[in-house]
């Protein structure tokens, strides 16, 4: 599976061994957002870049960025650094990133601008975002061998409520009537994610991505119908595009986040390898409800991170406990916070390892 498959046939990095569904203890251990504003040495190159979007075009800077949590932590993945945002970027749909406002996009809310998108093509305009796949792979192989390279795409339904609403919302009104109201003009968009997203990913994973993470960042907001109709259908017919051109058994991790009781069908339903659990999960619930052929991911409070001390041990350890026992790969529940002192990042890797 990897360049390193050992004499037994099992892949030697940690993370892909867990993805695997194997029982790795200490467990494999990653962080959602790694690479961010926390680190003084993350400002400094998005200062250098100006733009944000600047900043993940540009692969000699994006590749810096995405090694530098690994450099500094010794974590088992680096995460390309990118942005879910950057597959409407490819399909033409204009973005930028307002100073602390997030992201803006020309919001695309009638058919005539939906056809407008392009699908073709998507990942010969994401080519900077390939190279700089290239360049982790190869800084990881020369200075971090055991650390698994993932790579990333948003969820057709998060994406497109970004898209229908251009910008970030707490509820994402536009996008959710429209699938209400023209189910059939939002399948459309829906249907050419699909499409544009699985072309971006096999893309990644050929130039060297060596796991694949899904992030359904609000697939919380929909009541369960919709939630299979715009959650599940989508990431399965994802998955079943990604199984037919990638290698047998590549890992894929799906993110429903806030799916709560809907995250045991969306693991049995998608065919990915993990999911991961946000930050409102009980892990305890979460290790009864999703087969252990099905590795799980999570989920400690980024808050807890904040706070450090007696409150992140507390925590972590929670979860650890109710990990133990199967396939499971350590994260936050949610990106993590400008605002974290990175000395906590430390001591949380030594509680973990610690196992
Ligand atoms: O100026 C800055 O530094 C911008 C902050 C920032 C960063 C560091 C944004 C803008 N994106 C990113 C990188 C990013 N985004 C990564 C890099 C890899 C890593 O984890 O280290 C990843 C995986 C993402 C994914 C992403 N972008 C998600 C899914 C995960 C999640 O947080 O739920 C979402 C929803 C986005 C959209 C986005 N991009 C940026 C912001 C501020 C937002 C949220 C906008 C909003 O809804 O208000």
């Amino acid at each position: 599976m990897t360049s390193e498959t050992p004499w037994d046939g099992r892949p030697a990095k940690p993370l892909l061994r867990a993805l695997a569904g194997e029982q790795v203890w200490p467990p494999p251990l990653w962080l959602m957002r790694q690479a961010g504003r926390y680190l003084p040495e993350y400002r400094e190159v998005r200062a250098r870049a100006g733009d944000f979007v600047t900043l993940c075009t540009t692969p000699e800077m994006a590749a810096e960025v995405t090694l530098q949590p690994i450099r500094r932590y010794g974590f088992d993945a680096a995460i390309l650094f990118s942005d879910i945002l950057m597959v409407p970027w490819a399909m033409g749909q204009p973005l930028r990133f307002a100073e602390g406002e997030g992201p803006v996009l020309e919001p695309v809310r009638d058919a005539a601008a939906i056809g407008a998108l392009r699908v073709a093509g998507v990942a010969e305009r994401a080519a900077p975002i390939m190279e700089t796949v290239r360049r982790v792979g190869a800084g990881l192989e020369a200075e971090a061998p055991r650390t698994a390279l993932i790579g990333f795409a948003g969820s057709p339904f998060t994406v497109a409520c970004y898209m229908v609403e251009g910008r970030g919302s707490r509820d994402f009104a536009h996008p959710r009537a429209m699938a209400h109201a023209d189910p059939a003009l939002f399948g459309r968009l829906i249907r050419m994610l699909v499409d544009a997203t699985a072309e971006y990913l096999v893309a990644q994973a050929e130039a060297g991505a060596e796991a694949l993470m899904l992030f359904d960042s609000w697939a919380g907001l929909l009541p369960p119908a919709q939630f299979r109709r715009w959650v599940i259908e989508p990431n399965a017919a994802l998955v079943r595009v990604l199984r037919k051109r990638l290698p047998p058994e590549f890992p894929l991790i799906g993110f429903p986040r806030l799916a709560g009781p809907m995250l045991a069908e969306f693991a049995q339903r998608t065919g990915v390898q993990a999911v991961g659990m946000d930050t409102a999960m009980d892990p305890r619930w979460a290790a009864s409800a999703v087969p252990d052929t099905i590795a799980l991911q999570g989920n400690l409070d980024p808050l807890a991170l904040i706070a450090g001390g007696p409150a992140l041990e507390v925590e972590a350890r929670a979860i650890l406990g109710a990990m133990r026992g199967r396939p499971f790969v350590f994260n936050l529940g949610h990106g993590i916070e400008k605002t974290t002192p990175p000395e906590h990042v430390s001591a949380l890797v030594r509680v973990v390892r610690s196992g």
